[in-house]
């Protein structure tokens, strides 16, 4: 069962601008950051609040590592802006099983692996109405020492 806004994912150029703009904006701090090569993006996750399933709600900033990457070719048609939506489940492989059953198609045989030791999945877009969306099972997590 989807139970949570995780994140809403945000393609940028340049991630320390961007990461500097929210925080001098609206005072948010960095809780994580993470290369992910296997999705092609260096990330910093900005958390907004906990909820009341024991998860949390993130802001994620996205740059890409690389032009082939699916940030990279979203940022050189669009520009920068919300790239994705992400929901919180407590479990990714049997909502991602019903959601295929339901005629979405759904981009991973199995998870993979998401920010912060997450299971992760996605949901084309133009199954869902233009929105790509992703399906995250969180691991427990600690912020980063700063
Ligand atoms: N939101 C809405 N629509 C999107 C989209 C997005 N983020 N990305 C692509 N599309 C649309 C395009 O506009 C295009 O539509 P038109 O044909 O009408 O122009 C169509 O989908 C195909 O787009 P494309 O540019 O040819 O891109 P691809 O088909 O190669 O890839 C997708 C699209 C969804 C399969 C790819 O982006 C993907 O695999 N995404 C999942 C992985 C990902 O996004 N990783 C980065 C985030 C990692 C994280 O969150 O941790
Ligand atoms: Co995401």
């Amino acid at each position: 069962m989807l139970t949570r806004i995780d994140h809403i994912g945000i393609a940028c150029h340049d991630l320390d601008a961007t990461v500097e703009f929210y925080r001098t904006t609206y005072g948010f701090e960095v809780f994580h950051t993470e290369v992910n090569e296997e999705q092609g993006v260096r990330e910093a996750m900005l958390k907004i609040n906990d909820t009341s399933d024991g998860g949390s709600s993130y802001l994620q900033l996205l740059e890409p590592t690389r032009e082939d990457s699916a940030v990279g070719t979203w940022l050189a048609k669009h520009g920068e802006g919300v790239h994705h939506i992400a929901f919180g489940t407590p479990d990714v492989d049997g909502d991602a099983a019903e959601i295929r059953d339901k005629g979405v198609r759904v981009l991973y045989d199995e998870p993979r692996r998401g920010t912060m030791g997450s299971r992760i999945t996605f949901l084309h877009p133009k199954d869902c109405h233009g929105v790509l969306t992703e399906l995250v099972t969180s691991a427990r997590v600690e912020p980063d020492e700063h």
